[in-house]
C-alpha cells in the first residue's frame, strides 16, 4: 500500500474488521512495502477504523524508523473473539510490542495487556463528547499487576507510541538505535534557532 493513499487503507482497515481473521496487514518502512505476513515486531490496534487517521501517526513514523507494524481494526468490546485470537500465538508471529488505540470507554489496552505478556502502550483516541478525557482515564487507570503504557491523548500520543516502540526495539537492534538516533537528531535540526 502506497503511503499518503488514505481512502484505500482505511478502505483496507475496513475490510480486515469484516473478515474478522488475523491474516497480516503489516508494512515496512520502505513506502510502505509489505513484510512476510505476521512477521512485523509492532502491533497496532485500534478499536474502530474510524481512529485510523490518529493512529497512522504511529505507523508512519515507524516506517520512518524501518520498522514494520500489523494495523488491525481490534474492538475490545465488538470484536473481542479477534482480539483473543490476534493475540494467541503473538510472540510465536515474532510480534515484540503491541499499541492500542481506543476512544471513549477505552478498554482495548488493558484487555490486551491481561491477555498477553508483551509490553502494551496505550494511546487514548479523543473520538467522544468527553474529547479522550475519558479514554485517557479508561488506560491510565489500570488496576495494579496489568500495567499499560499509556501515552498522551491523540496523534502525538499516537506518534510517540510509535517512538517509543521503536525505542524498545532498539535495546537489541543496533541499526535500529542508530536509525533512532539520527531521527532525533533531524528533528533537533529542523528547530530554527529564532522564531
Ligand atoms: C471506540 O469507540 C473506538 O476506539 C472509537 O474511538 C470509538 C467510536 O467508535 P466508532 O463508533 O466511531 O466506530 O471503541
Amino acid at each position: 500500500m502506497a503511503k499518503g493513499a488514505k481512502p484505500t487503507k482505511r478502505a483496507e482497515a475496513g475490510s480486515v474488521a469484516r473478515s474478522g481473521g488475523v491474516e497480516s496487514s503489516g508494512r515496512a518502512a520502505s513506502g510502505g512495502s509489505r513484510r512476510a505476513a505476521g512477521r512485523a515486531p509492532v502491533g497496532i490496534l485500534m478499536g474502530s477504523a474510524n481512529d485510523y487517521g490518529v493512529m497512522r501517526a504511529a505507523e508512519e513514523v515507524l516506517d520512518e524508523l524501518g520498522v514494520a507494524s500489523d494495523v488491525r481494526v481490534i474492538s475490545a468490546h465488538r470484536t473481542p473473539q479477534r482480539l483473543v485470537d490476534f493475540l494467541a500465538g503473538a510472540e510465536a508471529r515474532g510480534l515484540e510490542v503491541v499499541i492500542c488505540g481506543a476512544g471513549g470507554a477505552a478498554h482495548l489496552a488493558g484487555v490486551t495487556a491481561a491477555h498477553t505478556l508483551l509490553p502494551v502502550l496505550g494511546v487514548p483516541i479523543d473520538s467522544s463528547p468527553l474529547q479522550g478525557l475519558d479514554a485517557l482515564l479508561a488506560t491510565v487507570q489500570m488496576p495494579g499487576g496489568i500495567p499499560v503504557g499509556t501515552l498522551a491523548i491523540g496523534k502525538a500520543g499516537a506518534r510517540n507510541a510509535g517512538l517509543l516502540a521503536a525505542a524498545i526495539l532498539a535495546r537489541k537492534d543496533p541499526a535500529l538505535r542508530e536509525r533512532l538516533a539520527a531521527w532525533r537528531k533531524a528533528q533537533s535540526d529542523k528547530v530554527p534557532d529564532r522564531p
